[in-house]
């Protein structure tokens, strides 16, 4: 393979800790090919100075950035990227805004990465492009006469053709997606969208297991479901802020049954849904008053984004009335808290839990469900509880599984998590542990790579 090319919004040091799951992934790729890696600096500056770009050194891995100024952030990213193509990929049509002034900053910044990456390129790269602010970064770099491999991941679910087809640009988008030769998805499912698209909406045809032909181009789809870090993870389950964490929690709730959510505060991971579900547990099951405790943590982000303070208000006023109504002078049942827990202490939050509730609207993967199972004990596992509509799910079948729209059904589920024998439990985590190992992040990596080098 020639030299590693990343692209994608943020660009982080692969050597330093916390970097996030995907410089973990692309470590070693980058390393050995002394690769590159391009996006946005992070910096909003003012009109006339954007677009200036940053080259530095972190290894044998060079990180190039550039700025971005205000007009053009607030339309690619706030605008376009995240008032569109997040709402529409998730399937809430009702919470997209389709302001004609964002596709072009979308279509602006696009152009810009493609004009500051092309001087940086070499004939035999192989350049990988990631999520839905990219979209149309191949085609603008074939444009320039780029005629390197190229492929794309998309981090979010694809939904189906009859709601794509509501965004206004959808045919440009999708012929855009097919300037790529290979297009990664998360699931099965969101290939069978895309496949979908192709042949009714584009009039493209398949013409091989993975292979799809349409404008003038043959593009290959395939599913690379994301993992995580095994033994990564595991490694900060036995450090001492993990640990302690996992030591306080046990302290605190000496006599309680906890259960966990670990979010960002986003419409599309059923925050609301979830608690009213705990709700009807504490309705149905009367048992489980003044044992069970939820402690949901909501990590705030985009809250420039306009629904995502609504949703804020709804939660709290939520939690407020679930502890209101059912709360006693020794007993909190929801405790809610809007902030990111620190990495290293996440393995002791997710190890002092016996359910975790990944209970998403959609979801592409949802890393926090394969992060809490390999953080529990093998001797004596709490369960995990998921969506059927989390990406995860399509794998994860030994969870157990749910309707996040369904808050009676979900109490019934939750309330057999909280009550499954130890045998079930120590089964099902084994088998989900298989998989978490088999299918890592480092085998997502390497897997999308070897597809786009043959
Ligand atoms: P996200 O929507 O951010 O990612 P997710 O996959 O759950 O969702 O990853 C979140 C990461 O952030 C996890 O590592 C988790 O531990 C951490 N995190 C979340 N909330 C936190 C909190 N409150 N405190 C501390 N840490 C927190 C997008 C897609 C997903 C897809 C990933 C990777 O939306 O569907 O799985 O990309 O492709």
């Amino acid at each position: 393979m020639g030299r590693l090319v990343v692209v994608s919004n943020r660009v982080a040091d692969p050597r330093k800790p916390g970097a996030g799951g995907l410089a973990v992934a692309l470590a070693d790729a980058l390393q050995s090919s002394g690769g590159l890696w391009f996006g946005w600096s992070g910096k909003v500056v003012d009109e006339g100075s954007g677009g200036q770009l940053r080259t530095q050194r972190a290894g044998p891995v060079t990180l190039a950035t550039v700025d971005l100024s205000r007009a053009d952030h607030d339309a690619y990213y706030l605008g376009y990227s995240n008032g569109v193509l997040w709402p529409v990929f998730h399937y809430r049509l009702d919470l997209a805004d389709f302001d004609a002034g964002d596709i072009d900053g979308y279509r602006r910044v696009n152009r810009l990465f493609a004009h500051k990456l092309q001087p940086l390129l070499q004939p035999d790269d192989v350049i990988w492009v990631h999520d839905y602010h990219l979209i149309p970064l191949a085609a603008e770099l074939r444009a320039m006469g780029c005629t390197q491999r190229m492929g794309f991941f998309l981090h979010i679910p694809l939904p189906p053709r009859t709601i794509l087809a509501a965004i206004p640009q959808n045919g440009w988008l999708m012929r855009s997606l097919m300037m790529y030769d290979l297009v990664g998805f998360h699931t099965q499912t969101d290939v069978d969208h895309f496949a979908a698209y192709v042949i009714k909406e584009a009039g493209g045809t398949q013409v091989g297991d993975d292979e799809f032909h349409a404008h003038g181009r043959v593009v290959r789809a395939r599913p690379f479901p994301i993992g995580i870090d095994v033994d990564e993870f595991q490694a900060l389950g036995r450090g001492p802020e993990a640990r302690d964490t996992f030591r306080t929690m046990k302290e605190q709730y000496a006599q309680r049954q906890l259960l966990v959510g670990v979010d960002r505060l986003d419409y599309s991971k059923g925050l609301p849904q979830r608690i009213r579900a705990f709700q009807r547990l504490l309705q149905h099951y009367p048992e489980n008053h003044k044992v069970a405790t939820l402690i949901q943590v909501a990590a705030p982000s985009r809250e420039d984004v306009e629904a995502y303070a609504d949703l804020r208000h709804q939660l709290e006023t939520l939690c407020g009335a679930v502890n209101g109504d059912h709360g006693e002078l020794d007993w909190m049942p929801v405790r809610y808290i809007r902030r990111a827990v620190p990495r290293k202490r996440l393995p002791g939050l997710y190890a002092s839990a016996s359910v975790a509730l990944v209970t998403p609207l959609r979801d592409g993967m949802n890393l926090v469900a394969k992060e809490y199972v390999a953080a529990q004990d093998p001797a004596n596992p709490g369960v995990l509880v998921l969506s059927r509509f989390a990406g995860a799910a399509e794998a994860m079948t030994d969870a157990l599984i749910v309707n996040p729209y369904d808050a009676d059904g979900m109490a019934e589920v939750i309330q057999q998590a909280l009550r499954m024998p130890l045998e079930e439990r120590r089964v099902r985590h084994e088998r989900l542990m298989a998989g978490l190992r088999a299918q890592d992040v480092h085998w997502w990596a390497r897997e999308f790579l070897a597809a786009l080098s043959a």
